[in-house]
C-alpha cells in the first residue's frame, strides 16, 4: 500500500471507523484525483485542482470497506453543487419515504422529525401536513439557504452530539430520524450513531438509506468511490456500529435507488427483539456474494480495470468514425468514471445536467464543461454517455425522440455497451464487450 502522509487538506485514517481494528487490506486504488463536486469556475481553469488520493481497503475484523485518506469534511460539504429536486425521480422516491414514514412511525401526537445531510428540503417539504414538525441539519452554507427560503426550517451545521443535545432541549426528542445518503460521508460514525441515540424518543425509529456494497461489486459501479463516500456498506458492520450505540435493526429493505440502496429501519435495542426476516435474507445474500472474501474484491478490481480499458477504446472508435459524443448528467460519480477512464476534452463534447448550479462549470479533472439539457437538443450529439446511469429508464424514456431520430446511448457499467432500441420498444444491447464482467 504507498504511504502517505497527513496533511491539513487530507489526513491518512489507520483504523477503520467502525470496529477501530487496524487490520485492513487494499481493494483499489484510483489514484489522486479531484473531489468529484468540485466543479470547476471559468476562472479556475488557469489553476490546477487540488487532487487528493482515492484508495478503497478493507476491514478484516468487520468486513467495513472504507477510504484510506479522509478529506477535510469543509472542503467537501461547506458549499454544494448537488441538490437532491434536481433529479426528478428521487424527489418521488423522498416525497413518498416521507409519506410512509409519516404513517407508520408519526404517531397520533404531535412529534419531530429530523434529518441528518437534508439537502434542499426534498424531503422534509412532503411531511408538510403532517403531525411532525421538521428540521434539516445541513452543512452546505448555499444549501440550507435555499431550503430555509423554501420555508424548511434547517439549520446550518454538521450534525454530531453538540447538536442532538441543542435540539433536544429547543425541539424536544425526536421520533423519526432519516439520514438518506449521509452515513456514507460521516466520518466519526460513533459520534453521529451516539448523537441519533441520544436524539431519538425511546420508541423513535433512525431511518437510514445507504447505496449497498453488494450492488455496488455485483454491478461494478466502481463510479460512486470518491472522496465524499467514506465508507461502503455492507449490514454486518452498520450492526456492529448499531450495537455499540444501543440500537438494532428492526427491517431491511433493497431499494434500486443509486444503483442499489439498503433501507434500514433503527430502533433502540431495548425495543426491537423481533427483527424482520428480511435483515436475515439480506445478511446471506451478502455471503453468497462473497462479501467476506478477498477474491470478491479481486474480480471488482479487474472488472473496474476493464471498464478503464474497453470506455475509452469504443469513444476513440466512434470519435475517429466523426461522431458527436457528450456526456449525459454531471453526477459526482460521473467524475470518478471519467477521471478514471482518462476521459477529457478530447473523447467528449460536453456534459449536459439538470441542475443549474452546475451548468456554467467545468468538471473537476475532466474539465469538459457542464451545459443545460436544452444543449443537447440544439448539439444533436450521435451518442450520449449515460453518466447519471441510475436513472436510466426515466432518461431512455423521456429521450425517445433522441433515439427515434438515431441517437444512442452507451451504458458505461458494469462494462460499455451501446443501448439500441429493440423491437415492442425495449431497450437491447447491440455492441456488448464481455470484458470487464465482475462474475
Ligand atoms: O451521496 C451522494 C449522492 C446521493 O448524490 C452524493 N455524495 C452526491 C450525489 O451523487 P451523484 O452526483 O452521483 O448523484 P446523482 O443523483 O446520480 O446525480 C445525478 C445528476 O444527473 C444530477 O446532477 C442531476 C442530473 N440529471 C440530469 O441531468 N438529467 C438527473 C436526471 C434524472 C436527468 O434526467
Ligand atoms: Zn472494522
Amino acid at each position: 500500500m504507498a504511504a502517505s502522509r497527513s496533511t491539513s487538506a487530507c489526513k491518512v485514517r489507520r483504523t477503520c471507523r467502525v470496529c477501530g481494528s487496524l487490520r485492513r487490506e487494499p481493494v483499489v486504488n484510483l489514484g489522486r484525483s479531484p473531489p468529484a463536486n468540485a466543479f470547476l469556475k471559468p476562472a479556475d481553469l488557469a489553476r490546477p485542482e487540488p487532487r487528493y488520493p482515492l484508495e478503497v481497503v478493507r476491514c478484516l475484523e468487520c468486513g467495513l470497506v472504507q477510504l484510506r485518506h479522509v478529506v477535510d469534511r469543509s472542503l467537501l460539504f461547506r458549499h454544494y453543487v448537488y441538490f437532491s429536486s434536481a433529479s426528478g425521480p428521487m424527489a418521488d422516491h423522498f416525497a413518498q419515504l416521507a409519506r410512509s414514514a409519516a404513517d407508520e412511525y408519526g404517531g397520533s401526537r404531535p412529534g419531530l422529525a429530523v434529518e441528518i445531510g437534508s439537502n434542499d428540503g426534498t424531503l422534509l417539504r412532503a411531511l408538510r401536513g403532517s403531525n411532525l414538525d421538521v428540521l434539516g441539519i445541513e452543512p452546505a452554507r448555499n444549501i440550507a439557504r435555499y431550503a430555509n427560503d423554501q420555508g424548511i426550517r434547517t439549520w446550518n451545521t454538521f450534525f454530531g452530539r453538540e447538536v442532538a443535545r441543542r435540539i433536544r432541549s429547543r425541539m424536544g426528542p425526536a421520533r423519526i430520524v432519516f439520514s438518506n445518503n449521509v452515513l456514507a460521508h460521516i466520518d466519526d460514525l460513533h459520534e453521529a450513531a451516539g448523537a441519533v441515540a441520544d436524539l431519538l424518543e425511546p420508541e423513535g425509529v433512525w431511518i437510514i438509506e445507504v447505496p449497498h456494497l453488494a450492488q455496488m461489486i455485483e454491478r461494478v459501479e466502481f463510479d460512486t468511490i470518491y472522496h465524499e463516500h467514506l465508507s461502503y456498506f455492507s449490514l454486518p458492520p452498520i450492526e456492529r456500529l448499531l450495537k455499540a450505540h444501543g440500537m438494532s435493526v428492526e427491517q431491511v429493505e433493497e431499494i434500486p435507488v443509486h444503483g442499489g440502496s439498503l433501507r434500514i429501519f433503527v430502533r433502540s435495542a431495548a425495543l426491537s427483539s423481533r427483527q424482520a426476516p428480511n435483515v436475515a435474507k439480506v445478511r446471506s445474500e451478502e455471503r453468497r456474494i462473497g462479501l467476506h472474501r478477498a477474491s470478491t474484491f479481486r474480480r471488482f478490481r479487474v472488472a473496474m480495470e476493464g471498464v478503464r480499458s474497453s470506455l475509452p477504446r469504443l469513444l476513440d472508435r466512434l470519435r475517429s468514425k466523426g461522431k458527436k459524443i457528450v456526456g449525459y448528467g454531471a453526477p459526482a460519480k460521473g467524475n470518478t468514471l471519467l477521471n478514471y477512464c482518462g476521459i477529457d476534452r478530447r473523447r467528449l463534447d460536453f456534459l449536459l445536467d439538470t441542475t443549474p448550479a452546475k451548468q456554467g462549470l467545468f468538471a473537476p479533472g475532466s474539465r469538459l464543461e457542464v451545459r443545460p439539457p436544452a444543449a443537447f437538443r440544439s448539439a444533436r450529439p450521435d451518442y450520449a454517455l449515460l453518466l447519471a446511469w441510475n436513472f436510466e429508464t426515466e432518461i431512455l424514456e423521456r429521450e425517445r425522440d433522441y433515439v427515434a431520430q438515431g441517437g444512442r446511448f452507451i451504458r458505461p457499467i458494469p462494462f460499455p455497451e451501446v443501448i439500441e432500441p429493440g423491437p415492442a420498444a425495449r431497450f437491447e444491447v447491440v455492441e456488448a464487450s464481455s470484458r470487464g464482467r465482475a462474475r
